[in-house]
């Protein structure tokens, strides 16, 4: 039987041998009445230590001989010869050990005592605990680091401190009440063996903590480290905490110093083993017939440290009644100790039901902690995903999405720098959004999804903002209406930066240590979606200054340095046949997002095979100058050119140009973000809708190319990565080659006449980000290629653009499409 002692300040359940035993050792300024004991005894499996045992031959208790008994009879009956680690602790192994970790050569300690200052406050913050359980709390001084942190957060409401060495944990007890009165201090006596399970109750509250620090998961063998870590999550709550500390793989001659140390505090450690069965099992060890080893496996990722017999001898156990041969050379395996890669570390905690929340190293990547969240049971098929796909993810190191996240986050606010308040809050019309309001809701996508979605203890920064900047999720709740985005003077851009901050820095702390495969497509996705923003602040902003009768621009006047002549129009001919568009779905066989592939946006996929009859499109876009030959030649008014919903409105609205032509004194003017400019004719024509493009495509003798045809041309063309220099589109610059199709990315989108439908098998993705695309596939036309204002690399050819036929605040131009005349006849 297990003997459990509970020192706690507040309850005496019973008095035993074990527990008087240790009430004397708390130190002349802690007397016994401060402190209180209680013993257990439980698990059945070593017998009942309160029928008592041996005794007598060393100062074990019962249970604890009865233990040490069956272990040396079985570990030194077999081959090879092995004794478990703990037994190296008993006598005066727990002082060895102490020597141990202030050697020079012994790297750990000091490691993973660094990582904990700099560290432990992010700790208490990503789990929110309020209950810190700790195994093999032994000596208190790390553990102080870190309990500090949670007692100075406010956050330390018990602690409790498990340790099979009692006289160590009953001094742990001790000091620690006294360091954090108002926390209840409570110590277990408990060795790891023991079914942790009954320590649930024990350790009572919730929002826990368990930490199992010093690197001495590594102490056991794979199989064990499984079990052990499965049960850590037996004695855990769904979404509670389990701190980690690994050592990690590094340069052997420095692993086998760490183990082999020049004053040889390690090998008297080792062999202290052989004095332990001496005095409790009456054995006769000569400790100079053994010599100490270490030795590096690269196979298993481990150090081995064992005693080698010089010599042929006989041991007697007299205790057991057995005689143990060792042959000359033989070793007895007396510890090992694992080393892990930070991947490593994560797969075995998953396959035990945890997901990665935070992992720190040291500055020399010696040692790693591992915050690790329980799963919720529900979620176990994510768990045996993630565990598949784990080999696949990248680095866990903080910049695994970090610098394209600043990066981004960066290029939203310098796209509002020189917006004024005012600028930022005006709404034009209910299509277009204040700045303000955009810099909000991307920033409110990472809360909802990524802090509030991924981060159980995660306190909203103010619930008003989650009413707010919610655009259309009716899984996130309700929201102020679109139409009204542009009466609110509150909160204000400071408000809105600070937000954006506070944000920014929680999702570094979410972050710091690697996300989850879940958490890295969540920011992924929020990037995209950022950009996505970005080019509508660019949208939006237009339109709001446009109405505007000073004209005011948003950038400098545009330097136009060459006016290349409007090149002659050539058709890119494409011989039709069965073609291959879209890309991979981005989600895997459950629906939960993936961008391992690379990203798309869900309504990109799947890829799917589609037939086009031979088709040309045309090798640049419709400009400005061709469009005002159709305006000259009555295109606005003539009806039999037009769907009837566009000539509606082009009725309606007293529809003649495009959006922001005027007509001015010495011809037509544009208002661009670069100010008013006289219409360049060779120039695309951007901010036409879909109805004018088909109306115009038809004045020409040809047609829009459908969304594949536009694909299926593009597919090799690579997007532009850098930004172009004007945010109005360009003239064509001439073919650099017969037949090269120019402008398909970066100048303004093309309408194609594809309605926006969902592709073949389309599925949207699972949980709130379905809504993402997939519910908007209804009364939309596909737009492809980019425009002046979206960001680089943001675009891509399977990239599916969509606006209602009407819109025309987005920059939208034309490129004209023709079949191959001759063909189907
Ligand atoms: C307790 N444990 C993490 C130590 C280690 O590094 O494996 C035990 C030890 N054995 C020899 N030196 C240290």
């Amino acid at each position: 039987m297990v003997s459990i002692l509970i020192v706690t300040k507040c309850s005496l359940l019973s008095g035993s041998r074990y527990g008087e035993a240790r009430s004397g050792g708390y130190g002349a300024d802690h007397s016994s009445e401060d402190l209180v004991t209680d013993t257990h005894t439980r698990t059945p499996e070593f017998g009942d230590a309160t029928e008592g045992g041996s005794g007598g031959l060393g100062a074990l208790p019962p249970d604890v001989l009865d233990a040490l008994s069956q272990d040396v009879r079985l570990g030194l009956s077999s081959r090879p010869k092995s004794l478990p680690s703990r037994w190296l602790y008993e006598g005066v192994g727990s002082a060895l050990f102490e020597r141990i970790t202030e050697l020079p050569e012994y790297y750990p300690t000091r490691a993973e005592r660094t990582i904990l200052v700099a560290h432990a406050s992010e700790i208490v913050a990503i789990s929110g605990s309020r209950t810190v359980i700790e195994f093999g709390s032994g000596t208190s001084e790390k553990t102080t680091l870190l309990l500090d942190a949670f007692y100075a957060a406010d956050q330390l409401d018990v602690f409790v401190a498990l340790d099979a060495a009692e006289e160590a944990l009953l001094d742990t007890v001790a000091e620690l009440t006294l360091r954090y009165p108002r926390s209840e201090v409570s110590g277990v006596a408990v060795d790891l063996n023991a079914d942790l399970a009954d320590l649930a109750e024990l350790s009572g509250g919730t929002g826990r903590l368990l930490a199992f620090l010093g690197g001495t998961i590594g102490n056991f063998a794979p199989s064990e480290r499984s079990s052990l870590l499965s049960r850590f999550g037996d004695l855990l709550e769904d979404g509670e905490y389990l701190l980690l500390g690994t050592d990690l793989v590094k340069d052997p001659v420095r692993l086998v110093a760490a183990y082999d140390d020049a004053q040889g505090v390690t090998a008297a450690f080792e062999k202290n083993v052989l004095t332990v069965i001496n005095a409790n099992l009456g054995a006769d060890f000569d400790l100079e017939k053994f010599t100490y080893v270490a030795r590096w496996n690269a196979q298993s990722d481990t150090v081995e440290m064992g005693l080698v017999s010089l010599g042929k001898q006989d041991v007697v156990i007299s205790g057991l009644g057995l005689s143990v041969h060792f042959d000359d050379g033989e070793e007895l395996r007396t510890e090992i100790s694992a080393k892990f890669r930070l991947i490593s570390v994560e797969r075995e905690l998953a396959a035990a039901g945890f997901a990665l929340s935070g992992q720190w190293q040291d500055p020399d990547g010696d040692f790693a902690l591992t915050l690790a969240r329980k799963r919720t049971s529900g979620v176990s098929l994510a768990r045996q995903h993630d565990e598949e796909r784990a080999p696949e993810r990248s680095s866990h190191a903080p910049s695994a999405s970090l610098p394209s996240s600043r990066n981004v986050r960066a290029a939203t606010e310098a796209l509002a720098r020189g917006l004024s308040a005012e600028d930022q809050t005006i709404q034009s019309m209910p299509d277009v959004s204040p700045t303000k309001w955009h810099r909000g809701h991307v920033t409110w996508f990472f809360e909802q999804f990524a802090l509030i979605g991924q981060w159980p203890n995660y306190r909203p920064i103010d619930d008003g903002y989650l009413y707010l900047f919610n655009s259309y999720y009716e899984a996130a709740g309700r929201r102020h209406a679109r139409g009204e985005r542009g009466l609110l003077s509150r909160p204000g851009v400071v408000e809105i930066t600070a937000y954006r901050e506070t944000v920014d820095e929680s999702m570094e702390r979410l972050l710091v240590a690697g996300p989850s495969l879940e958490l890295s497509a969540i920011v992924e996705l929020g990037l995209h979606h950022e950009q996505q923003h970005q080019e509508l602040i660019l949208m939006d902003i237009k339109h709001a200054l446009s109405v505007n009768p000073l004209a005011p621009r948003y950038a400098p006047e545009r330097l136009v340095v060459s006016s290349t002549a409007a090149t002659s129009l050539d058709w890119v001919a494409h011989p039709g046949g069965v073609v291959e568009i879209g890309a991979e779905r981005p989600a895997d066989a459950h629906g939960a997002m993936d961008f391992s592939a690379g990203f798309a946006f869900d309504n990109e996929a799947p890829r799917h095979r589609v037939w086009l009859d031979p088709f040309e499109v045309a090798d640049r876009l419709v400009t400005a100058g061709e469009w005002l030959a159709f305006i000259d030649d009555g295109g606005y008014g003539r009806a039999n050119l037009w769907l009837a919903d566009g000539w509606a409105l082009v009725q309606s609205e007293r529809r003649e140009a495009p959006l922001y032509w005027s007509r001015a004194r010495d011809g037509w003017e544009l208002f661009t973000l670069h100010g008013r400019e006289p219409l360049r004719p060779e120039d695309p024509v951007v901010h036409v809708s879909y109805y004018e493009a088909d109306a115009f495509a038809r004045w020409a003798g040809a047609r829009l190319p459908t969304e594949a045809e536009w694909e299926a041309v593009a597919s090799t063309a690579p997007a532009p990565e850098f930004a172009p220099v004007a945010l109005h589109p360009r003239a064509a610059r001439p073919a650099r080659y017969e037949n090269e199709p120019r402008q398909l990315f970066g100048e303004a989108w093309q309408w194609t006449s594809s309605a926006y439908l969902p592709y073949p098998r389309f599925e949207p993705l699972r949980g709130m980000v379905g809504e993402y695309n997939g519910k908007f596939m209804v009364g939309q036309h596909v737009l492809r290629g980019s425009s002046v204002a979206t960001p680089p690399g943001h675009a891509r050819a399977t990239y599916r653009n969509f606006f209602p036929p009407g819109a025309r605040w987005p920059f939208t131009g034309v490129r004209l499409a023709r079949d191959i005349a001759g063909f189907g006849s």
